[in-house]
């Protein structure tokens, strides 16, 4: 299986992140990447390639004009017309009784109207990181498109939290996204994500919740209890054209393999009656026992087993990096799971 990696991904490089009501030193480090890139080469899962330069026109099929010109422009504005050297956060959102119909003319304001989450540092090389990730995830599904049967998009900063003009949860493009639109732009009709993160993938939710071509399966903490608490719920099945397309599968927090594993058997039900052309899985890997970060009890060797199951769809299938935190399991972990694809498929 071929692996896709950029070393320009590993620019972004944020400091600190705003949790459990104080800063805290950021967890979406440079370091996840290159556990993840020497354990994958050990293991030997397949050779390493780079990106080539991303697609403009992906870019606009998945993120608005407004939301790109944000983003691109952010850091020129940031730096040189108010002069702020440390990296951004924003500060005061349009919930219940304000209006989101208004998008401020200040910069401060449209960090706001952008952004759902104080935890997203942005600094003077997110943008460019978060382009070099995104070609990643569309280089990984140009060689599904050249009859490759696996591959592996090593993506970072990831992407499933990011909507068409939000960004958040460490996410700023969302890869998988970019992934599935490549695909149907050349010639796929129908794209599966199933999105095995810890977290609700509430960007790639958003994206194709209106739709019928892409369906969307997420496995997740239940948002009851968990980040980013306000979207995930069973009841979310599509809408319009799409209902029917969306399915999440929210589990209680301590949830262990085997109610994982009960999971993925609905999932992959659904995905077979669905027969989609290819499969594209947000892979996050903080379902681990020891992630920073979360609660799930999955433990090394289950996430073979998690590979195994996603190789018994049969299906050409592109793995995008999500979440998974700096821990020495974390490379040996996300081996596991494409060993286990390998070994079954
Ligand atoms: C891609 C992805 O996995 N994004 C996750 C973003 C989660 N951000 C909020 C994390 C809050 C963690 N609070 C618990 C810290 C343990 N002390
Ligand atoms: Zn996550």
């Amino acid at each position: 299986m071929d692996i896709v990696f950029s070393p320009d991904q590993l620019k972004h490089q944020p400091g600190q992140e705003l949790s459990d009501g104080a800063f805290m030193p950021a967890v979406e480090i440079p370091r996840r990447a290159e556990i993840i890139l020497s354990a994958v080469q050990e293991a030997q899962i397949g050779e390493v390639f780079a990106p080539g330069p991303l697609s403009e026109p992906l870019l606009t099929r998945v993120h608005s004009a407004a939301y790109l010109t944000f983003q691109s422009t952010f850091w020129q504005r940031w730096s040189q017309e108010l002069g702020r050297e440390h990296e951004a956060l924003p500060l005061c959102w349009p919930v219940r009784h304000f209006r989101r119909d208004q998008q401020p003319k200040d910069i401060d304001g449209q960090l706001s109207y952008f952004s759902f989450d104080a935890g997203t540092p942005l600094g003077p090389h997110t943008w460019q990181a978060a382009l070099s990730s995104a070609a990643t995830a569309e280089s990984g599904a140009k060689r599904l498109t050249a009859g490759h049967t696996s591959a592996f998009s090593l993506c970072r900063p990831p992407g499933h939290h990011a909507a068409p003009d939000i960004y958040g949860g460490y996410c700023f493009i969302n890869n998988a996204a970019i992934a599935a639109e490549a695909l149907l732009a050349s010639g796929a009709q129908r794209i599966t994500i199933l999105d095995v993160d810890y977290h609700h993938g509430n960007g790639t939710q958003a994206i194709y919740y209106g739709r019928q071509d892409v369906q969307f399966i997420s496995i997740h903490a239940d948002p009851a209890e968990e980040f980013p608490h306000f979207l995930g719920y069973g009841d979310e099945i599509g809408e319009g054209a799409g209902e029917g397309y969306n399915l999440n599968l929210p589990l209680q927090l301590g949830t262990a393999w085997p109610d994982f594993a009960d999971a993925m058997s609905t999932a992959t039900q659904a995905i077979k009656r669905f027969a989609p052309d290819s499969l594209i899985i947000s892979l996050g890997l903080d379902s681990f026992e020891k992630d920073p970060i979360s609660k799930f009890k999955l433990k090394t060797a289950d996430f073979v087993a998690l590979g195994a199951k996603i190789a018994a769809v049969k299906t050409p299938t592109l793995f995008v990096l999500e979440g998974g935190y700096a821990v020495d399991d974390l490379g040996t972990n996300c081996a596991n799971v494409l060993t286990g694809f390998l070994q079954e498929h």
